[in-house]
């Protein structure tokens, strides 16, 4: 069994679908099953149509949990871990709570992705399809080579991957060209309403009405926009879930450790990445998320 993440990416469904053909080509069944179904910009992915989101009882020797930094990041694939005789997992998310029988934990490491690549070469399989989903998963959580997880083992590994003759282009085109004009249209709405505190280098948005599901994974790309402006280096999206519940995302040039922040707000993820949910109204959110930021840098300001 092979499962990954609510809200599927492209760091998850890589290593999923790597591992799935990885696994074939050693001559094992397997099965992928997702609490999510899978957003239409990755249906390009090499056998994506295996994915399943529904499951009769069935038994499993093993199941590999993939960048899950708990198991009930799995969503309703948790309850049904228990299927399986021997629990695996593989992640690179610094707040991993280390939840399975076998633990491989590696926050060095840029992606999921990045980890399934060591077993392909490793085991000496590799081909054009693991090549183009492992490419997916390691562009998409490098944000293209631009994080500050980009490091010189991905680019030995791209080196790799491309003598496999898959495309860096066509890949790139399939996950940025689904944005709806409704999408652009709110993207520049949060824009516009940009928050920023030049002194402590942070930039935020508050977002009442977050658009109903769509494909486009509209949260990295504000994110890129807001990584644009000059100087900051914290950069947070507050959104709306409910009356008194907001998700929080976070994220940093690398500086200050965002994992540490979602941490004290009950949440998690990496140095550079995270988020966390609160039970609270959006301003309420904005007041004690962005204090804590502007004490958290000034007392690293001073300890330095
Ligand atoms: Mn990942």
């Amino acid at each position: 069994l092979i499962t990954a993440h609510i809200n599927l990416e492209g760091d998850a469904l890589g290593s999923e679908l790597a591992m799935y053909l990885l696994l074939k080509s050693m001559g094992k069944k397997a099965t992928i099953y997702n609490n999510d179904t899978t957003p239409s910009i990755y249906r390009f992915l090499p056998s994506v149509e295996v994915i399943k989101n529904t499951l009769r009882n069935q038994r499993f020797d093993v199941a590999l949990i993939l960048d899950c930094s708990d198991s009930s990041r799995t969503g309703k694939v948790k309850d049904y871990l228990s299927h399986a005789d021997y629990l695996v997992n593989i992640d690179h998310h610094i707040s991993n709570t280390f939840f399975a029988d076998l633990n491989w934990v590696n926050p060095k490491a840029s992606s999921a992705s990045e980890m399934v690549y060591a077993l392909c070469k490793h085991t000496e399989i590799m081909n054009k399809d693991i090549a183009t989903c492992l490419y997916t998963g390691i562009f998409t959580d490098t944000g293209g080579f631009t994080y500050i997880n980009t490091s010189s083992e991905v680019h030995r590994i791209m080196y790799h991957l491309l003598h496999y003759k898959i495309s860096p282009k066509d890949i790139y085109t399939k996950i940025h060209s689904g944005c709806r004009l409704q999408d652009l249209k709110f993207i520049a709405e949060v824009i516009h309403s940009l928050r920023i505190d030049q002194r402590n280098r942070i930039c935020w948005a508050l977002i009442e009405h977050w658009p109903k599901k769509s494909d486009f994974d509209i949260t990295e790309i504000i994110f890129s926009i807001m990584r644009l402006v000059k100087n900051a280096g914290v950069f947070v999206l507050i959104k709306k879930v409910s009356r008194n519940k907001v998700r929080v995302n976070f994220r940093s040039n690398g500086r200050v450790d965002v994992n540490k922040v979602a941490k004290f707000f009950g949440g998690g993820g990496h140095k550079s990445a995270s988020g966390t949910s609160l039970e609270m109204n959006i301003a309420q959110a904005e007041k004690s998320v962005i204090s804590f930021i502007r004490r958290y840098t000034n007392g690293r300001k001073k300890n330095r």
